[in-house]
């Protein structure tokens, strides 16, 4: 490479002088001579140069394939503690606690106003009395009605209570009904009782009613049913009691008010007596 440079230059000249028109002898001495030489070899190898600067970096090469996976790190430390979750539904009602402990007393209240409590008392005493009263009376009525319809509503006096059962009984059977609710057949022991008894079967639209008095112990000897003589006052009806039959030791009361002794097995309509200081 490096002979080929010096050799085209000699050449050159050469080509370049044989067509130059000769202006003097000088100028021709030496196109002859300089052209004489026509054997051309290349030079010596020169010496090494100096070692050249280090070049520009080159260009990026191509992507490499991806890489191997790596082993497994080291376990982080904990986190943080996370927010709050959303509120959970409502849970089942829990067993009632025990009691608590009596609360603090409360302050004293505001001193009262004066007034005249001694008639408002007097009332309120009253009031009771009647509560009271009415109480016992729908104790009563509760135990001793069958059922509404088969009573005609009760009758009273300042000393008894008056009870027209419309259940047909015997006599046997109609005083065992008024024993059980704390009472008896009625016995009309005076003009007034009479008279009130008679009054209620009338009202109740009915002829004649057991009451409560018999012969069964004694023929002819008539006593109430609690076995109490018949001593001052008596309404049998005129021609009574006549025993019928031999076999009248019963009593029935007519709506007039007056009495005539019956068989004791027919069944009939009743009427029983409570005292009131018993309801
Ligand atoms: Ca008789
Ligand atoms: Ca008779």
């Amino acid at each position: 490479m490096r002979a080929e440079t010096v050799l085209v230059p000699v050449v050159f000249m050469c080509v370049l002088m044989s067509f130059l028109p000769a202006q003097s002898a000088r100028g021709q001495q030496f196109s002859e001579e300089t052209c004489t030489v026509q054997i051309l070899v290349p030079g010596l190898k020169g010496e090494p140069g100096e070692k050249g600067e280090k070049g520009a970096p080159g260009r990026p090469g191509r992507v490499g394939p991806a890489g191997q996976t790596g082993a497994a790190g080291i376990k982080g430390q904990k986190g943080v503690m996370g927010r709050y979750g959303k509120v959970g539904p409502a849970g089942f009602k829990g067993i009632k606690g025990d009691m608590g402990d009596p609360g603090p007393q409360g302050p004293n209240g505001e001193p009262g106003v004066p007034c005249e409590c001694t008639p408002m008392r007097r009332l309120i005493g009253e009031m009771d009395i009647i509560v009271a009263q009415l109480s016992s009376e729908l104790k009563f009525i509760k135990n001793a009605l069958p059922s509404p319809a088969a009573v005609a509503g009760i009758k009273e006096t300042d000393s008894k209570i008056y009870l027209l059962v419309k259940e047909e009984k015997r006599y046997s059977d109609a005083q065992v009904y008024c024993q059980a609710r704390g009472g008896h057949l009625a016995m009309p022991k005076d003009e007034g009782a009479n008279a009130a008894i008679a009054a209620y079967i009338s009202e109740a639209g009915l002829g004649r009613v057991y009451i409560g008095i018999h012969d069964l112990d004694r023929e002819g000897v008539f006593t109430y049913v609690d076995r109490s003589p018949m001593t001052t006052f008596s309404r049998w009806r005129k021609g009574e009691p006549n025993n019928a039959y031999g076999e009248e030791d019963c009593a029935e009361m007519l709506s007039s008010g007056e009495w005539t002794d019956v068989a004791c097995q027919p069944t009939m309509y009743f009427v029983c007596e409570f005292d009131r200081d018993s309801v």
